[in-house]
């Protein structure tokens, strides 16, 4: 089901609330104009979404009165769109097709993995990026929500009144992050307290990226469906330079595809997100073609390009 010949459907999320700088929500339209869901039907897939009318406008959403909640940005906002995502993606995989989210900022992760969680039980969640994004409204020091998805579906921290909606639905044995290089200090004891799998760029110079693939697979179990998360600023901003966040020492271009390969590899990939490409930064154009590029190129290799 989940190899191809199948169905991908698309879920558009141009969205930019999570976090503060502009030009996020463009990436979906991008990606999409440089070829994506003509690419994935070369392979071999066929995809849904992708028509005239597609993009969704999310700015109808947003409250004319946001909640307060200590330093939280956007908190209501963030809740209407993210939960608005949970429907689609929900509906999607219950229709028994891959479901692929392009983003818009990571804080659109807390639908897309209670979407997917909604539907396949036992779901394993891969999120690949220099960041943790698990900070509760508690740790957070910037208020950016595409810094929480992660706590957000686990149900840690405070409550948040705006995601009343947002049940727990994510264990902390069902997580592996790859490529962390940028975790603040209340992650990094999250991270420890809650005994959650994490192969920081140290691990993957240490291992190679193929032990540290073997040893992810292995630790959600050999017959789970996978989430994979893919923030593009978990590369090195020498292959993905448009994002909003970039931190040096990142994954190279060979690692960040070998990752999306080994997954398709198990069959089990039931949904991704391509997150984070912002086409407004960037030095100069050619940055910006090149991250939409490996945008496009990771997502093809997730759903089996690379295999002969
Ligand atoms: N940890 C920081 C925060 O919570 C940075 C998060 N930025 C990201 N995450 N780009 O992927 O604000
Ligand atoms: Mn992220
Ligand atoms: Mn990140
Ligand atoms: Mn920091």
């Amino acid at each position: 089901k989940y190899t191809r010949g199948h169905t991908v459907g698309l879920v558009l999320a141009p969205f930019s609330g999570g976090q503060p700088r502009g030009g996020v929500e463009h990436g979906p339209n991008q990606l999409l104009e440089n070829g994506l869901a003509k690419q994935l039907r070369a392979l071999g897939w066929t995809v849904e979404g992708d028509g005239p009318d597609a993009m969704p406008d999310f700015e109808s959403l947003r409250p004319a009165k946001e909640l307060v909640h200590g330093i939280l940005k956007n908190p209501l906002f963030v809740s209407r769109v993210t939960q608005k995502i949970h429907e689609l993606v929900k509906k999607t995989c219950a229709e028994g097709k891959v479901a692929l989210t392009l983003g818009g900022d990571h804080s659109i992760g807390m639908g897309t993995v209670s979407g997917s969680a909604a539907v396949h039980d036992n779901l394993g969640v891969i999120w690949v990026d220099a960041h943790a994004d698990i900070n509760t409204a508690d740790t957070t020091e910037s208020g950016n929500l595409h810094g929480c998805p992660m706590s957000f579906v686990m149900g840690i921290g405070p409550k948040v009144e705006a995601f009343s909606w947002l049940k727990p639905c994510l264990r902390p044995s069902r997580i592996v992050y790859i490529g962390l290089r940028d975790v603040d200090q209340g992650e990094k004891r999250i991270l420890r307290e809650n005994g959650i799998k994490a192969f920081s760029m140290h691990e993957v110079d240490k291992y190679g990226i193929g032990r540290v693939m073997e040893l992810a697979i292995a630790h959600l179990g050999a017959d789970c469906p996978i989430h994979l998360s893919f923030d593009v600023d978990a590369l090195d901003p020498s292959v993905a330079p448009a994002t909003g966040t970039p931190v040096r020492g990142g994954l190279s271009f060979r690692e960040g595809h070998y990752i999306c390969e080994s997954i398709f590899e198990t069959g089990r990939l039931v949904s991704m997100d391509i997150m984070e490409v912002n086409p407004q930064l960037g030095a100069d154009h050619a940055s910006l073609v090149q991250t939409i590029q490996v945008g496009c190129s990771l997502v093809r290799s997730a759903l089996g390009e690379t295999l002969l």
